[in-house]
């Protein structure tokens, strides 16, 4: 049950803090308010890669002591961006070391002068290992790419007369076996094949390892006595809407908080006092996924006011969070969103452009979002890592449902399940709970994509880490990502639904589509037969080279890509009948990887090229996708199927 779940979670989430893990603070998103200002610093800074044979001359010289010009020729590079794609130099772009990262911030003077202010520097993204300076000296560390880190620097900026300060950033892009993802560093010694010390960076997943400054680096302020973290969870008693909600102050121990919960239209519907408690919402709009409802993705917003008393007078402190009131729960052949069964009917991701590699950018992601409600697609998971915040917040507000990824990609070697790589994948869910938690849209966790199963400790591990999960967030089920039917007992034993990829007469019986219906169907008997729980398809797919034709099919033409889709389509429209719950295209778009004999350019699994545009591939799932929402959807406002839901986009 829930509770003994509940209950579980607890005592090892106790354990677990014992050992040291847990971590400080929260990281609630920078929002401004009457209370919080914040400082963009996009746009370009100065750059240096070190190209020094150790990679460390940027340390031995400590270029952050001053100006990153003073100390050797610089570059312009664009922040947010990956740094690989944007100049012609083709050693920068396979760059593995260290990379240095500056710029010049001015402060409105009331952030240097009003001693009531706590300035802090928050970056979204540095992949993968960071240092950060503030007018030389040392504010952060912070290891993994893809989550927010932050530095309070009002110290710093507040003792002396200056009105600026500079901020400088080393990032490390080198993959090892316990980072995640892990890598390896391989040295080649044989100098009558290579140049001396001549070493490469190899990885076990099919993604380039874009790095740089991936999201915006922002300062931001808050009072010094301010609201730190704010916990949501919500259920639903018949048509009534509980919001529990938990709160975490910094600064003082003499408070008052008062929280109110607005409508869309600005209503209060309900208050609350304290560091806790519980709203209850008459008659509440539940926050339901696209094409499921009339009004999907509805949000309230939580006011959180605190006032303290200080000699000065009185301080106050204000965030708005954005909160969806619905409930998730999985059944051994289902999976429900507000009590109703959910079909996900969506793609896989990942965060690739040209140029700008892994780096944000807004009309990208307007693009993509353009895309999936198009596409009548109802969900994504953020393969294989987390996604910018921004993207969350998109989801809430539109109804994407997201199965929500940790970097745990590429577990292949027997010294990535150490005890410090299990600590660090830890640390890591803890950061991503913390992170995305009061997402309405994330329904469900992934621990890991595709690890090796046959080495001795990776049971353990990934027991450990699931359970780990749960206890974080008792609130959502937790998946882990296979690929193999020898991953039985990894983490199908401990999972709440297992999502199973394939690529059948793709990498196997390849150029054999006739095999797929009789494979397919096999593997998920199997599957549930073994576990009776849920099963989501969460990869399947084909290259297909976009313009590329050729009738009958063949690999890689836009035919084949299609015919194998359509093929998997008779096995699902079966197994969703009884324990299939939801498909997810691999992929997307296509994306860019490592060179191998294997890819062209990057992956080509996309239903739309690398600058989104359809291969024929997107209006079969269009066709699917739209008649999948009538079909599975659930509508409030008809009685029965079919639902006709309308596609509002002209073709
Ligand atoms: C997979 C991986 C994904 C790859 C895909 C492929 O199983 O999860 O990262 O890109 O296969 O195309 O090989």
């Amino acid at each position: 049950t829930m509770a003994g779940r509940a209950v579980a979670g607890a005592v090892l989430g106790a354990l677990l803090w014992g050992c040291g893990l847990a971590l400080q603070g929260g990281m609630l998103y920078p929002r401004e308010s009457a209370s919080r200002e914040r400082k963009d610093l996009d746009g370009l800074w100065k750059f240096r890669a070190d190209f020094s044979e150790n990679r460390l001359r940027g340390f031995e010289q400590q270029w952050y002591r001053s100006p990153l010009r003073e100390s050797g020729p610089t570059l312009d590079m664009p922040v947010p961006s990956s740094f690989n794609d944007v100049g012609q130099d083709g050693q920068l772009r396979g760059f593995v070391g260290w990379v240095w990262y500056e710029r010049e911030a001015t402060l409105p003077q009331r952030w240097t002068q009003d001693l009531s202010t706590r300035v802090v520097l928050r970056i979204g993204s540095a992949h993968y290992y960071a240092i950060v300076w503030v007018n030389g000296v040392h504010v952060a560390e912070h290891e993994g790419g893809h989550l927010p880190f932050e530095a309070d620097i009002s110290k710093l900026v507040q003792s002396g007369p200056l009105s600026s300060c500079r901020i400088t950033i080393a990032i490390n892009n080198t993959l090892a076996p316990h980072t995640l993802p892990p890598g390896t560093i391989l040295y080649r010694t044989d100098t009558s094949m290579y140049p001396n010390r001549y070493f490469v960076q190899n990885t076990n997943f099919d993604f380039f390892n874009y790095a740089g400054l991936h999201r915006s680096v922002v300062l931001y302020t808050t009072p010094t006595t301010y609201i730190d973290d704010i916990d949501v969870t919500t259920s639903v008693d018949q048509n009534t809407g509980l919001v529990h909600y938990q709160i975490s102050i910094q600064g003082s121990e003499h408070f008052q908080l008062e929280v109110y919960l607005q409508d869309e239209e600005g209503n209060i519907v309900a208050r609350g006092t304290g560091a806790r408690g519980q709203l209850q919402v008459p008659n509440a709009h539940l926050w339901w996924p696209y094409l499921m409802h009339e009004h999907p993705a509805y949000l309230y917003s939580l006011e959180v006011r605190l006032t303290v008393q200080t000699a000065a007078g009185s301080m106050s402190d204000f965030y708005t969070l954005p909160v969806g009131i619905r409930t998730v729960a999985v059944t051994k052949n289902q999976f429900l969103i507000n009590g109703k069964p959910f079909y996900f009917h969506g793609v896989n991701k990942h965060e690739d452009s040209d140029i700008r590699g892994r780096g944000f950018d807004w009309p990208l992601l307007m693009k993509d979002f353009n895309l999936l409600l198009w596409l009548g697609a109802n969900a994504f998971r953020t393969s294989h890592y987390p996604y910018a915040e921004e993207v969350m917040q998109l989801c809430d507000q539109y109804g994407i449902v997201v199965i929500d990824e940790s970097p745990g990609v590429g577990i292949k070697l027997s010294q990535s399940y150490s005890n410090q790589s299990l600590q660090h994948h830890l640390e890591v869910m803890e950061e991503l709970v913390r992170r995305d938690k009061n997402h309405p849209a994330v329904v469900m966790w992934s621990v890991a994509n595709e690890p090796t199963s046959f080495l001795e400790p990776a049971g353990y591990y990934f027991k450990t880490l699931i359970a780990h999960t749960k206890a974080l967030d008792p609130s959502r089920p937790v998946t882990f990502v296979t690929n193999s039917k020898y991953d039985t007992d990894l983490g199908a034993p401990y999972v709440d639904v297992i999502c199973v990829n394939s690529y059948l007469s793709w990498y196997h019986d390849y150029g054999h589509l006739e095999v797929i219906q009789l494979q397919l169907a096999t593997q998920f008997e199997n599957w549930y037969r073994t576990y009776q729980k849920p099963i989501i398809q969460s990869e399947y797919g084909a290259d297909a080279i976009t313009g590329l034709h050729q009738d009958p099919p063949l690999m890689f033409s836009e035919e084949y890509q299609k015919s194998l889709l359509e093929r998997y389509h008779l096995v699902l429209d079966q197994k969703r009948k009884e324990y299939v719950v939801g498909e997810l295209i691999w992929n997307f778009a296509d994306f860019m990887t490592d060179q191998s004999p294997e890819r062209v350019i990057g992956n080509k699994k996309g239903i739309f090229t690398r600058q989104r545009q359809p291969k024929g591939a997107a209006f079969l799932l269009r066709e699917r996708y739209w008649k999948l929402a009538n079909e599975t959807g659930y509508h409030p406002a008809a009685e029965k199927p079919p639902y006709l839901v309308k596609s509002p986009f002209t073709w």
